[in-house]
């Protein structure tokens, strides 16, 4: 089924199918507030616009976790153990990832994503790469659980979760996640996994509100999807970009907001959008040092090291299945 040129590369397709799209944006329209999970702003075009905000100088996420891979990536291999299994989750572009390989030369690297073409190109680039690694790749809605094929047994396991998507988890959620992943990993399996941290709200804003507008563009993305793969017709004239962080669950919400009243139609449901109405499409919570242990710690991790930038900005925990 791959290209030729794939052909280092297994692939088990678990693409959720159209019909959960459908079926978890009929559901969240209809739900006050309306929400829909970030998860779905991850098409081909969605992820290139998360590749585009990771190169605006107002977000600091990526750039400040590429910082302490580089700089503790020898550490954290020597944490995590070489020559056993790799399992990535949300591996997007696999630009994190690399820090990691030439380190732990994993005997195989299995990344998961929910955007099937992006996860092709990227894990058939990294088996090009590394030769020596096999790759697995499986497109995967993790967030539904953590049923991962033909992991073998034997090996060392470890997981990398980079750059805070358990962020766009609710904390329950993420303590769900998290349990499933430690359930995968067996004890004395390890997970280096990037959290975003808690700071200046202004900082916080900034990163979500670039001034060239590319989250603006990824967030309404979102309803371009909808209307092309669920014949939807959402004007995008009238729908708009809102992002801001809320102090007291302590995350950052981002909304599309109805600038007056109208009527959209979804797969043949009609909604109807009050001026100012907003769909809550994505929170993504921070986290403090110790708060994200003792969730990590609910979940049957326990804390091996964390590494944090001079700015305090971004962690990245490294943690041990208990047993
Ligand atoms: C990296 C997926 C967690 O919440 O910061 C970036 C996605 N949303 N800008 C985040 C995102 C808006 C992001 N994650």
């Amino acid at each position: 089924m791959n290209p030729p040129h794939e052909s280092a590369v297994q692939f088990h397709d678990m693409h959720p199918p159209v019909e959960d799209l459908r079926a978890e944006v009929l559901h969240g329209l209809a739900r006050r507030p309306r929400r829909i999970p970030p998860k779905f702003f991850y098409d081909r075009r969605g992820s290139e616009l998360f590749e585009a905000i990771t190169e605006t100088p107002e977000y600091y996420p990526t750039r400040t976790e590429l910082g302490l891979l580089e700089t503790h990536g020898e550490a954290m291999a020597g944490l995590l153990g070489r020559g056993g299994v790799l399992v990535e989750l949300g591996s997007g572009s696999s630009r994190k990832i690399r820090l990691l390989l030439d380190a732990l030369r994993p005997a195989l690297y299995m990344p998961l994503d929910i955007s099937r073409d992006f996860l092709l190109d990227a894990a058939g680039e990294l088996a090009r790469e590394y030769p020596g690694i096999r790759v697995h790749a499986a497109c995967v809605d993790y967030s539904r659980g953590l049923a991962l094929p033909g992991l073998p047994e034997g090996l060392p396991r470890a997981a990398f979760f980079p750059g805070s998507s358990i962020g766009n988890f609710e904390p329950g959620q993420a303590r769900q996640l998290l349990t499933h992943v430690a359930r995968a990993l067996g004890p004395g399996g390890r997970l280096v996994i990037g959290v975003d941290l808690q700071k200046d709200p202004a900082i916080l804003n900034a990163a979500y509100n670039d001034a060239a507008g590319v989250t603006a563009a990824f967030n309404r993305n979102l309803l371009v999807r909808i209307n092309r793969e669920l014949g939807a017709d959402f004007d995008l004239a009238h729908f708009h970009h809102r992002a801001f962080y809320a102090p007291g669950p302590g995350r950052v919400e981002m909304h599309l907001v109805s600038d007056c009243l109208q009527q959209v139609r979804v797969a043949g449901h009609s909604f109807h959008f009050e001026a100012g109405e907003s769909i809550h499409t994505e929170s993504s919570y921070k986290y403090s040092v110790a708060g994200f242990q003792v969730l990590a710690g609910e979940a049957g991790f326990a804390p091996l090291a964390v590494w944090t930038d001079r700015d305090d900005l971004f962690s990245v925990h490294c943690l041990e299945v208990t047993g």
